[in-house]
């Protein structure tokens, strides 16, 4: 989601939970899920909050044989009608693409589709959109080779990006911020420095979060002026809403254990 701009999201694409998923990659946030049919009724809710706040929302087929296939956000990379199919950073994820770019031909047809090449690799959920202004987590997933892929397409699209370090302690850059609206960028202490992000433009802040809420710092804005966002964060809550935005809280925790957040669920187009 992160690669859009507000008023960009009315569709989205998701993927139903495998019932496989308590073999789902495991690392950073979580150690794996132990509650399928639950993790099944929080990926329902969080489909559902898209629904109910507007946005058209398809669900693609569960598949068994990829456990972590309902993190779309991370096989393809939508900017500005344009699209990069990234080679994903694990292994076992590659797979998970076929059904997703079929889908994305179909609905963007007459769009141009760029797939990486060689040994460029990166996860969508690297990258993160404040305005006309991208970030790139330079991460275990995302390699120089694949940045400069995106770098070649921001380009072409006029748009400046910029390169931030992730720690090993966390997966993604939007495992660990987001920008609730195309003017504020939410992050935690501890784990990005805090020039890193550079000088933003005008009407632009980072506001910090505690190290300890981490998880929460991933929320997504939605057009018509809700936030969603993971419950258990109450500073990044008390925050969203003191920034005037209308707070839609959905129970994370088994998509958490396998270190999922909320924009990874989701690839708005
Ligand atoms: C993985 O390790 O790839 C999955 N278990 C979690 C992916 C989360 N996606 C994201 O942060 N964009």
């Amino acid at each position: 989601m992160a690669t859009v701009r507000l008023g960009q999201k009315n569709r989205a694409l998701t993927r139903a939970v495998p019932d496989s998923f308590d073999r789902a990659l495991a690392k950073f946030f979580g150690s794996g899920p132990t509650d399928i049919p639950l993790a099944k009724a929080q990926h329902t809710a969080y489909c559902q909050a898209l629904v109910d706040a507007g946005i058209e929302v398809t669900i693609l087929p569960k598949d068994n044989d990829h456990p972590d296939c309902i993190f779309v956000e991370d096989q393809a990379v939508v900017i500005d009608g344009h699209v990069l199919l990234p080679v994903p950073g694990h292994p076992s994820r590659v797979n998970e693409q076929p059904p997703i770019s079929e889908f994305i031909n179909r609905q963007l047809s007459g769009t141009k589709i760029c797939s990486m090449n060689g040994g460029a690799r990166m996860d969508g959920g690297d990258i993160l959109r404040l305005g006309d202004l991208f970030f790139v987590g330079r991460s275990s997933r995302t390699n120089d080779a694949g940045i400069e892929e995106l770098q070649d397409l921001l380009t072409h699209l006029g748009h400046e990006l910029r390169i931030i370090e992730i720690p090993d302690q966390a997966l993604h850059l939007t495992s660990i911020s987001s920008t609730p609206t195309d003017k504020v960028i939410l992050a935690p202490e501890g784990f990005i420095s805090k020039d890193a992000f550079g000088e933003l433009p005008d009407g632009c802040e980072v506001k910090w979060m505690p190290a300890e809420e981490v998880y929460g710092c991933n929320t997504i804005g939605l057009p018509n002026g809700q936030v969603l966002v993971a419950e258990g964060y109450p500073t990044v809550l008390k925050t969203l809403q003191a920034m005037g935005l209308d707070t839609v809280l959905l129970d994370m925790s088994q998509i958490r254990e396998a270190d999922g957040s909320l924009t990874c669920c989701s690839l708005f187009f």
